[in-house]
């Protein structure tokens, strides 16, 4: 359900990092098609009629290229970003939300799939990172980032729901780096509470300086 059918995409391409956050109104907007057919999909996965996926649910609507589903550290992960009520689940509106995010990363994602093989190399994942701005061009590093985020394929290929994930850990990365960083200087001096809270991605990192 859902994957590869939205693959081709009816969004306009982009380079850039896409942003999360689910009101963003730069995000693709729902056709009353598209719209129509995510409610079905909605009432299909919610099984037990409570009007909320929970991460299995939602991983059950989610598929990578070559069908695989997606992982479920991803949909966590996706889950939290787009859970605007703190309940652990997706509302209808929420999931909406989520689709249109997801919509934008299939139109990046297909823009270095040159094969159209559902996933990226090395060589594809690199010049990605690099039009994203990333500036992740050292090839170890990008070697590190395909083997963190393949899931044990060991096939150094990245699917979307990893090609995500990877895109939003160096992101928020970057974010962290660039905002901890005195200006604009090539490295940064970190606390121990500062580092824990960027590798938990805690957002209270960018309020509390210490
Ligand atoms: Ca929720």
């Amino acid at each position: 359900m859902g994957g590869s059918s939205t693959a081709s995409g009816t969004t306009s391409s982009s380079t850039n990092a896409i942003n999360a956050g689910g009101a963003s109104s730069s995000l693709h907007t729902l056709t009353d098609a598209e719209r129509h057919q995510l409610q079905h999909w909605f009432r299909t996965v919610d099984k037990d009629h409570d009007g909320h996926l929970s991460a299995e649910q939602l991983q059950s609507v989610l598929l990578n290229g070559d069908w695989s589903k997606f992982n479920l550290e991803t949909v966590h992960l996706l889950l939290s970003l787009f859970d605007q009520d703190g309940s652990g689940t997706l509302t209808l509106p929420e999931f909406e939300n989520l689709w249109r995010y997801i919509t934008e990363w299939r139109a990046c994602f297909a823009q270095f799939d040159d094969h159209r093989s559902g996933t990226l190399r090395p060589s594809q994942f690199k010049r990605a990172l690099r039009a994203f701005g990333y500036g992740l061009d050292n090839d170890d590093l990008v070697a590190l980032t395909i083997r963190r985020f393949d899931c044990g394929r060991g096939n150094r290929e990245i699917t979307i729901d990893n090609f995500i994930q990877a895109c939003v850990t160096i992101k928020g990365s970057r974010d962290a780096f660039n905002y901890l960083r005195p200006d604009n200087e090539g490295c940064i001096r970190i606390t121990y509470p500062q580092l824990i809270r960027l590798v938990m991605n805690d957002s209270s990192l960018y309020r509390k300086r210490r």
